[in-house]
């Protein structure tokens, strides 16, 4: 699995983080966990496959807000050894 966090710029309120939620849903359909943030800019989100980091930066910028940058990590359910699928 792995952790997707992206800096966006222009959310003011919680409609905004609405907003990119329903983007990342509709973009990566198999998004889980997702999560925006107006105060801190930036918007996470777990999935099973590597996050195309171009197609996720498309998919905000059509929206009006603007991507700053984004990581894509390794994610590990903290205290569970040998998590399986
Ligand atoms: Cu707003």
């Amino acid at each position: 699995m792995y952790k997707t966090t992206a800096k966006i710029d222009g959310m003011m309120c919680s409609m905004c983080e609405s907003h990119i939620n329903e983007t990342i849903r509709k973009a990566f359909p198999s998004a889980k966990s997702v999560k925006s943030s107006h105060v801190k800019g930036e918007t996470s989100f777990v999935t099973d496959d590597e996050v195309n980091i171009d197609k996720l930066r498309k998919a905000i910028e059509q929206t009006g807000y603007q991507f700053l940058k984004a990581d894509s990590t390794v994610y590990e359910k903290k205290g569970l050894f040998g998590f399986l699928k």
